[in-house]
This record gives C-alpha cells, structure tokens and sequence, in this order.
C-alpha cells in the first residue's frame, strides 16, 4: 500500500496552535497550517533577498557567492542594504523560517497526539544558529561576529575565528561537542546495523525478534540499553552535541579571547604534577 493511500485517515482536523481552522488543510502531501505559510512567506522572502543580494554582487558562481554581515564599525546598528543590511534582513527570515518550521512540527505532533521530541531536537539546531548570528554577535557588541552567508565563505570564517583563538581543538566544550558527534555516528552505525541484521534476514529465514537484539549486546558487552533505550541514547547524545557546540562558541569570545592551548595552563601548573 502506498503511503499516499492510508495516510488520509490521519488527516485530522486540529491541534493547531494559532489561526484555528482557516490553515487547517493539506497541499498535497504538505500539511500547511499557519506556520506554514509563515515558513513559506519567510523562506520565499530570505531566498529572493539571497538572490536580490547577489545579482548585485560580483558572481553567480553558486560556491563563491556570499552576503556579509556588516562591518565592525555598524556595531549593534543598522547597516545600509548593499553593506550588510541584507545579511540583517536574511538572518530575520531565517529564523522566522526556522522557529515557524519548528512550531509547524509542534501543530503536526499536537494532530497526532505524538510527543514534542522532533520539534525540540529541530530547537537544538536553531539554538546553535542563533547563538552564531545572534547571541555572540550581541555579546561581543557587533553583528560583524556572525559568519557570511556562502558556501565556501561560511567555511573562511570557521576557519579564521578557529585560528583567532590559536588552536580551537584546545577549547574544551568543542572537545565535547566533536565527542558526542563522534558518539552519535558510532551510535547510529551500530543501531542501524543491527537492527538491519535482525530484522532484514536473508530469504527463507525468519525475521528476530527484539530479544534477539538484546541478547546480541548482552553476550556482546555484557549490557544492552533495550530497544526504546537506543532511541533515548540518539536523542541525548545528538542533542548534546549541537548544544556543547553552541557552548564552545559562546566561550570563544564573550567569555574568553585568549589562546585555547594557554587557556590549559592552570592544568600544567597544578601542583600535583611536581
Ligand atoms: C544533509 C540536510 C540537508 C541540508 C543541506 C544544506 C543551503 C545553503 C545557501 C549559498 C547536514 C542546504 C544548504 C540551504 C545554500 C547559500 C546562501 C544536513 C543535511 C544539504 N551551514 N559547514 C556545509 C549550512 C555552519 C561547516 C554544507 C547552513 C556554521 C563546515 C552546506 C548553516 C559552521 C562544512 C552547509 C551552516 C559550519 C559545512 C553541507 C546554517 C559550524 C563542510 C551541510 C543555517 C556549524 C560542508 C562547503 C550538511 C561543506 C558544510 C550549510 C552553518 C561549518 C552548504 C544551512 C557557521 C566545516 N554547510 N556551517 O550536509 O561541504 O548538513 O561546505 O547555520 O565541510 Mg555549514
Ligand atoms: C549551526 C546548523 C543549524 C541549521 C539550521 C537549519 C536550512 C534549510 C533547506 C535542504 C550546529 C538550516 C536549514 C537552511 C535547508 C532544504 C530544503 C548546526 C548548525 C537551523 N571541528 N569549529 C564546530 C569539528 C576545527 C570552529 C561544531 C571537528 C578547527 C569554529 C562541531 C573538527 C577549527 C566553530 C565542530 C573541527 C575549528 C566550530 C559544528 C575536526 C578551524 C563553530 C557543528 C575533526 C580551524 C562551530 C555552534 C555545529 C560551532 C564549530 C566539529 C575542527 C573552528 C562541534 C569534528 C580546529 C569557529 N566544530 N574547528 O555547531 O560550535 O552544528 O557552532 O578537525 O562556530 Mg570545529
Ligand atoms: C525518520 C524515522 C522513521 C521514518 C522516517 C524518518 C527520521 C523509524 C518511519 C525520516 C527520514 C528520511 C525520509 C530519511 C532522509 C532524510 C534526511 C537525510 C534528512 C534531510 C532531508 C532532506 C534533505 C529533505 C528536505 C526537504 C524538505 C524540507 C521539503 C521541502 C519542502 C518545501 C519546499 C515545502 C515546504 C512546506 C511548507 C512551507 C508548508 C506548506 C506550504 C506549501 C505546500 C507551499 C505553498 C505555500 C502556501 C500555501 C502558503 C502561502 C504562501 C505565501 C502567501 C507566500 C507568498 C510570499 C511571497 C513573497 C510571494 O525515524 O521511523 O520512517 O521516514
């Protein structure tokens, strides 16, 4: 059966969070509701001032184009359009796009009766974009601090804000942040593959059930977290890893602007060491 044909009977009215009914309908598979149309109004809005901005750039070439944050002297103030006032626009409607994109989730989940998990991981996400354009731009007292908006661009600036604090590999919550995304693929490998061995058997042999998976960690190491554990595991270490993300770029500047490998000094110069 495809999806199309049962997914009807899901269809139901309700559990919007604003607008009532008005919104309340479908365009084909997309449920709209309110926020969809305001995800809609500020995605259409960002991508033609994405497209507005660089055709009055100097490329089209799609990896080098980039809209800049305004120049350190605008501070906190409003820059004219061509100098980075585009930018200010297009971060409004990215995150008018994302916050409705999430709460369009919530009315989903609400219709269905399900959890709030999916929005709130999606809100992990949007707290690390906004702590980048947003929150450390405020703190350290100018919009320049948030990166540009262009496929290499965007990379330059990692790149360069990293070297500004010498070697960021030294700031320890990106220490925990590459950890948990580490963790999250390692977690990901293992729950996708086992689950394919169990229950994606060759032909003519029969499909495991969970016991199977349970029994497969126990004898394995001597422990297994259970079949809705997993998920509670994925959750925890994914969202972990976009928050410890958000904290190692919130320390690097408003908190701390020095060097992260002299940041460790208090460590060598702890006394148990001589
Ligand atoms: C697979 C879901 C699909 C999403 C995709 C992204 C756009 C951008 C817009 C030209 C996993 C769609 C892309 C809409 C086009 C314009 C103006 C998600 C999947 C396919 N980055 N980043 C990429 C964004 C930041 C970094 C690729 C966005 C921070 C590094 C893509 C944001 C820092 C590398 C991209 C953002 C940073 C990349 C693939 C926002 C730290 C790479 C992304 C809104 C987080 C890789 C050329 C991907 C690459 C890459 C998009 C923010 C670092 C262009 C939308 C400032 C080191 N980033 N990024 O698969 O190949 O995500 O770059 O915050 O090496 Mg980035
Ligand atoms: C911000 C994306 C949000 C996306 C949203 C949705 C659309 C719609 C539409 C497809 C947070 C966008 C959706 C646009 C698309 C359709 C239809 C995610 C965001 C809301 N680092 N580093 C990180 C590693 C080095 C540096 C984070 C590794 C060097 C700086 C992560 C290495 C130096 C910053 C990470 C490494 C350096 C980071 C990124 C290795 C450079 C940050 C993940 C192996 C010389 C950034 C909050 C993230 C950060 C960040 C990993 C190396 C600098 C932990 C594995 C030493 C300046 N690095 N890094 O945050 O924390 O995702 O951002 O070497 O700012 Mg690093
Ligand atoms: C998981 C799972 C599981 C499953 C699953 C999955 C996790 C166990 C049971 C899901 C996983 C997968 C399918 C695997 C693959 C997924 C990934 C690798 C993640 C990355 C995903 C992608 C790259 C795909 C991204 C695609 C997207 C986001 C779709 C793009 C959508 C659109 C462009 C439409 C957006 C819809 C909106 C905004 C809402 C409704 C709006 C419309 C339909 C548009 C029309 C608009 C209106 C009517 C509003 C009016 C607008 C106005 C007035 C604007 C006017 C303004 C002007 C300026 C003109 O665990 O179980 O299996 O499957």
């Amino acid at each position: 059966m495809s999806m199309l044909s049962f997914e009807r009977k899901y269809r139901v009215r309700g559990g919007t969070l604003i607008g009532g009914d008005m919104f309340d309908f479908w365009i084909g598979p997309f449920y709209v509701g309110f926020f969809g149309v305001t995800t809609a109004i500020f995605a259409i809005l960002g991508t033609a001032l994405i497209f507005y901005a660089a055709a009055i750039g100097p490329t089209w070439n799609p990896w080098l184009i980039s809209i800049n944050p305004p120049d350190v002297s605008y501070g906190l103030g409003l820059a004219p359009l061509k100098e980075g006032g585009f930018w200010q626009i297009i971060t409004i409607c990215a995150i008018g796009a994302f916050v409705s994109w999430a709460l369009r989730e919530v009315e989903i989940s609400r219709k269905l009766g399900m959890g709030y998990h999916v929005p709130f991981a999606f809100g992990m996400a949007i707290l690390a974009y906004v702590t980048l354009v947003v929150f450390r731009p405020v703190l350290m007292g100018a919009w320049s601090h948030g990166f540009p908006y262009g496929i290499f661009t965007h990379l330059d600036w990692v790149s360069n804000t990293g070297y500004a604090y010498v070697n960021f590999h030294y700031n320890p919550a990106h220490m925990i942040a590459v950890s948990f995304f580490f963790t999250t693929c390692l977690a990901l490998a293992l729950h996708g593959a086992l689950i394919l061995s169990a229950v994606n058997p060759k032909k003519g042999e029969t499909v495991k059930t969970p016991e199977y998976e349970d029994t497969f960690f126990r004898d394995f190491i001597g422990y297994s977290v259970g079949t809705i554990g997993i998920h509670r595991v994925g959750l925890f270490l994914a969202l972990n890893a976009g928050f410890w993300s958000a904290v190692c770029i919130i320390i690097a500047g408003p908190l701390y602007d020095g060097s992260f490998p002299e940041w460790w000094e208090w460590w060598r110069n702890m006394p148990i060491w001589s």
